[in-house]
């Protein structure tokens, strides 16, 4: 990430590839106000989402390769956290989960050249209270989430259930939580999230989840003695 800031929080993390074979990142702001400001800014590679090639160059149709002063690496801007990345099987579009301040996880589905808001717009508010910014959760311009958490979940990795073991299963997308200590099934009807169901309530925190070739659920809690739990059916 360019450039460089000192600080331990806030590092993105994610990678997922496209069907071409491009590679999403998403990086985040390393949470102190120098970065939070350059999620905005097109010349720092803080809070987007770069799409690069193998070779580690841009694809020629980026969004902001002919913009001058611009990192022709990024995809998309304004994020804050992005802990869990996903390819939607049905379309092939990435989706991400960002870890929003108190009240304000969000999920969005991300397109070329977008601007999702952070730190201008967000429906949560500083962990110590207090709006963020001017406060405001709407502005031209900027995209709106999918879906939002209020109160927070703290979530981490996420995954589209596209297997048969769980028939009932199909089509939602799984997203771990950290201090909500849950894993969380959104049900789908296209890109609107029309239901939540939690599962494991309390078991831990939950750090990332993925659908095993054997069409098993693999999650992992974070925790001093971690574990990684596979989820079957009853019976199977
Ligand atoms: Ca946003």
């Amino acid at each position: 990430m360019t450039p460089t800031l000192a600080s331990r929080l806030h590092f993105g993390c994610r990678l997922v590839f496209s069907r071409e074979g491009w590679l999403w990142i998403t990086t985040g702001e390393r949470s102190i106000a120098e970065g939070r400001k350059q999620a905005q800014l097109l010349d720092s590679a803080f809070g987007k989402v770069l799409r690069i090639k193998p070779d580690g160059a841009a694809p020629d149709d980026n969004p902001f390769t002919s913009r001058e002063g611009a990192l022709p690496e990024i995809y998309s801007l304004g994020h804050r956290n992005m802990q869990g990345a996903a390819l939607n099987p049905k379309t092939g579009e990435l989706w991400i989960v960002d870890h929003g301040p108190r009240g304000g996880d969000e999920i969005n589905v991300i397109r070329a050249g977008r601007d999702y808001g952070w730190p201008t717009i967000t429906y949560g508010t500083e962990y110590a209270g207090g709006s963020v910014g001017d406060g405001v959760s709407q502005k031209d311009g900027m995209e709106q989430p999918l879906y939002y958490w209020d109160p927070s979940i703290a979530p981490s990795g996420m995954a589209f259930y596209d297997a048969d073991l769980f028939p009932e299963w199909k089509g939602s997308l799984f997203v771990g939580a950290l201090a909500g200590r849950h894993l969380t099934r959104l049900t789908l009807d296209g890109e609107k999230i029309v239901g939540e169901e939690r599962l494991l309530v309390d078991r831990a925190r939950i750090r990332d989840v993925r659908v095993g070739p054997d069409g098993a659920l693999y999650v992992l809690t974070d925790e001093p003695n971690g574990e990684l739990l596979a989820l079957t059916p009853k019976g199977s």
